[in-house]
């Protein structure tokens, strides 16, 4: 049933639409009350070997996890979904766990389009935690941090802060930041990470008001630091949550994605407008050659839009 209802919220057709946020709607009354948690790193970081090894702790402890996988490879190659999901065959194999890879398909920022419904429907399931693996790649990062409470961001021990993407901006949207990998041979570069990162972020402001970010070791393979990196999670609940910090961000979530969804339904119709497609070329060159300034032209093409627009016909 959760599977389907999924699946019915990933799909772009029309009548489908209508009928997941029917579906939403109803579901929302028992929306919220888990745990969403955000993971992301480079490929190949660790992620989902990690979440497998947290998945199956939450379990062995009787909790009930989701975890929800964007795959942004799944545009190119739809194949690839199939081998994250292999890749998590411990936590799949566990019955309080649901694994559910979604193809973040020309999502800008690999968050899938409907990953934020998708979080709901798991929470109105019952679920105690949901963990949101994301590959980082600029965006995505941003994208995740606007629909969980707790972001944690994973890095490889002795690899360049360059070769990981690493922007300060992506340091500042972390409420945890782990060196994972730190076992074997690693160990030692892994130590080392972690005492830059930890000086880097000092000079960093903190993703969320009250909250230090705080910087870890860890090993998805041999599951070390795994259960630290939860009471991190557990502690943040325990220390934002009566404050009030975390219902207070879930509402600007809210607000804010309101806000993106009427900025791109404006925009899409726009651009699909006819009188505005007839316009558009005939004022480039205007602009082009000099007639009329950038400012006139935009005016024109809005005033032409607010005006002269027939109604659309329903889709
Ligand atoms: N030594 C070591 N290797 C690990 C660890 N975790 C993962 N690996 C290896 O690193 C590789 C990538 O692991 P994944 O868990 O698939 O990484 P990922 O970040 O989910 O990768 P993408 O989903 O492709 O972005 C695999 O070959 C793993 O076996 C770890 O804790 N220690
Ligand atoms: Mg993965």
């Amino acid at each position: 049933m959760l599977g389907r209802a999924i699946t019915l919220i990933e799909s772009t057709v029309p009548a489908h639409e209508v009928l997941a946020q029917e579906v939403l709607q109803r579901l929302l009354p028992f929306t919220g009350r888990a745990r969403r948690v955000g993971i992301t790193g480079v490929p190949g970081v660790g992620k989902s070997t990690f979440i497998e090894a947290l998945g199956c702790f939450l379990c062995g402890r009787g909790l009930r996890v989701a975890v929800l996988a964007i795959d942004p490879s799944s545009t190119l190659s739809r194949g690839s979904i199939l081998g994250d999901k292999t890749r998590m065959e411990r936590l799949s194999g566990e019955p309080n766990a649901f694994v559910r890879p979604s193809p973040s398909a020309g999502c800008a920022g690999g968050v899938a389009r409907r990953t934020r419904e998708t979080l709901w429907v798991c929470e109105a399931a019952g679920f105690d935690v949901v963990l949101v693996e994301t590959v980082g790649v600029g965006q995505g990062e941003t994208a995740l941090r606007s629909l969980v409470d707790f972001f944690l961001l994973l890095l490889l021990p002795g690899a360049g802060d360059e070769l990981q993407g690493i922007k300060r901006g992506i340091m500042e949207l972390a409420d945890a930041v782990l060196i994972n990998k730190a076992d074997g041979e690693n160990r030692a570069r892994a130590e080392f990470a972690r005492s830059e990162q930890s000086t880097a972020l000092h000079h960093l402001s903190s993703a969320t008001p009250g909250w230090r970010t705080e910087v870890g070791l860890c090993s998805g393979r041999t599951g070390e630091g795994v259960l630290d990196a939860w009471a991190t999670v557990e502690r943040f609940y325990a220390q934002l949550g009566p404050a009030g910090v975390i219902a207070v961000r879930r509402r600007e979530q809210m607000v804010r994605w309101l806000d993106d969804l009427v900025r791109d339904g404006l925009l899409a119709r726009f651009q699909r407008d006819p009188a505005i497609r007839d316009l558009r070329p005939v004022l480039d060159r205007a602009v082009l050659d000099g007639e009329i300034t950038v400012v006139q032209a935009a005016m024109r093409l809005l005033e032409t839009f607010v005006t002269a627009r027939p109604p659309e016909p329903r889709t």
